[in-house]
């Protein structure tokens, strides 16, 4: 099969997260964020696994980056854990946990990879929790200071910063699915952590320009929704998950406006209240590219409510269910594989949202069921093909008109899936959690093929996108 071609200037990236990979959870004054307290909560993670070791990347950081640079990619997404600068989620910066993220950049820019930092992939600080987490606004106010802390040692060479990674998570997963941390199930206080977020990212985008940061975005996982049958119930339970997955978000970012469709949704739940004056234009401030996490779509059925009392109702109890698909391949996270749904997304985005700033896929990839050979080679050529056929649909998106300017693989390495554990394996790298031992699979080589071919016959040969400037070492490829 031919590898998918892809304009001058396109690049490509591997994507983590700190709490998924760092480990370190108490080393150098970090602080305990809700994701260390949820771990120890027994039932909430498969296996009880925490991330206190994960990768241990925190201390093998120089061998990650290494394994980046051989696979040649321009840029590298890492996120920074709020905890480690401060631990309690307020006051001056803990030197120790920024000297970290200070090593790290400056050894991607060593091996010539464009550092792009996102701020918050999910571990807040558990004393902000202790005050109300994302439902109450100071949270807001918070992340806001703590993003121009990092800025300010760390703006004169990360390339690109995110925001907010998956607020739907954040928001929906966390305060009102309980199956992420804090663990929360409830309704006004998920929609209510749904608009704080959007305040902080408002707060931090501005705290970034002030203190200079380059390229600005933020990134959202929106959901190719589709209806189970034509019925105008299903169609009408569609409309509901999309205002609930996708509408929260980009609304208030690109239109403007609160979604349309709130009160259908949530009913008298959705009472605005935590809302203010101001909001929506701090909230839509230019951003220069927008983050797009893709992985599957969501085949969605009208269904009664699953709580009939109101008064307990959570927010993601919107009288709809997903169905499964048996027509599709499915990955070891039970995700249906349908690679056009990628490229009829980004179509749709992009016709919806004319405004909307060039996107950036910021992370898309595969869990599968790995082994290593008695060769020692990983042959994960299921991931290979999910891979290829994503780069394929995303090709076809940019024929189409679609402005995407790179693209990052979910995830360099094997690392603690959150509620899941270490039991799904989405990294190219394999990671052997006993020894820590690092071996690129077969997806891996097929990677580095690709952006190789890509830089060959590309006049860019693979942009950054990145501002020019003369860092020492930096290779400027
Ligand atoms: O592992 C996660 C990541 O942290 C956020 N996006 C989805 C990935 C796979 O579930």
């Amino acid at each position: 099969m031919s590898l998918p071609q892809f304009p001058d200037g396109f690049f490509f990236g591997t994507a983590t997260a700190s709490y998924q990979i760092e480990g370190a959870y108490d080393e150098d004054g970090r602080g305990m964020s809700i994701w260390d307290t949820y771990c120890r909560e027994p039932g909430r993670v498969a296996d009880g696994a925490t991330g206190d070791i994960a990768c241990d990347h925190y201390h093998r950081y120089r061998e990650d980056v290494a394994l980046l640079r051989d696979l040649g990619v321009d840029s590298y997404r890492f996120s920074v854990a709020w905890p480690r600068i401060q631990p309690d989620g307020t006051g001056p910066a803990n030197a120790a946990g920024l000297d970290f993220y200070d090593r790290l950049v400056d050894e991607l820019l060593a091996s010539g990879i464009s550092p792009a930092a996102t701020l918050y992939h999910w571990d807040l600080p558990q004393a902000l929790e202790d005050r109300g987490g994302w439902r109450v606004r100071d949270t807001a106010e918070r992340f806001g200071e703590y993003a121009g802390l990092v800025a300010d040692r760390l703006g004169d060479r990360v390339d690109r910063w995110i925001t907010l990674n998956e607020p739907f998570c954040s928001a929906f997963v966390g305060y009102a699915a309980g199956g992420h941390a804090p663990g929360a199930r409830e309704g006004r206080g998920a929609l209510a952590a749904a608009h704080h977020l959007l305040v902080g990212h408002g707060l931090a985008v501005r705290a970034l320009r002030e203190a200079g940061a380059r390229e600005v975005g933020i990134t959202l996982n929106p959901d190719r929704l589709l209806p189970a049958t034509g019925s105008p119930a299903d169609l009408a339970a569609v409309r509901r998950v999309e205002t609930l997955h996708n509408d929260v978000w980009f609304e208030p970012l690109f239109a403007g406006r609160y979604p349309q469709h709130e009160a259908e949704t949530w009913g008298e739940l959705a009472d605005g209240s935590y809302r203010r004056e101001g909001d929506l234009e701090l909230i839509a401030a230019p951003l220069d590219f927008t983050g797009i996490n893709y992985y599957r779509p969501i085949t969605v059925a009208d269904a009664p409510y699953r709580d009939p009392d109101p008064a307990s109702r959570t927010a993601v109890d919107v009288r709809a269910e997903e169905t499964w698909r048996d027509d599709v391949r499915h990955t070891t996270m039970g995700w249906p594989v349908v690679p056009h749904t990628f490229t009829d997304l980004l179509v749709d985005l992009a016709k919806r949202y004319p405004g909307l700033p060039p996107l950036l896929i910021t992370e898309n990839g595969s869990a599968e069921a790995d082994t290593v050979d008695a060769d020692g080679r990983v042959r994960d050529t299921d991931r290979i093909d999910y891979l290829h056929s994503h780069l394929d649909a995303l090709a076809a998106a940019i024929d189409a008109g679609v402005d995407v300017r790179g693209y990052y693989v979910w995830s360099l390495l094997d690392n603690f899936e959150w509620a899941r554990g270490y039991g799904q394996r989405f990294g190219i790298v394999r990671v052997d959690y006993d020894t820590q031992e690092r071996i690129p699979k077969d997806s891996y080589h097929w990677y580095r093929q690709l952006i190789s071919a890509h830089r060959d016959r590309t006049t860019t040969g693979g942009a950054t996108g990145a501002t020019p400037r003369t860092t020492p070492g930096k290779d400027p490829r």
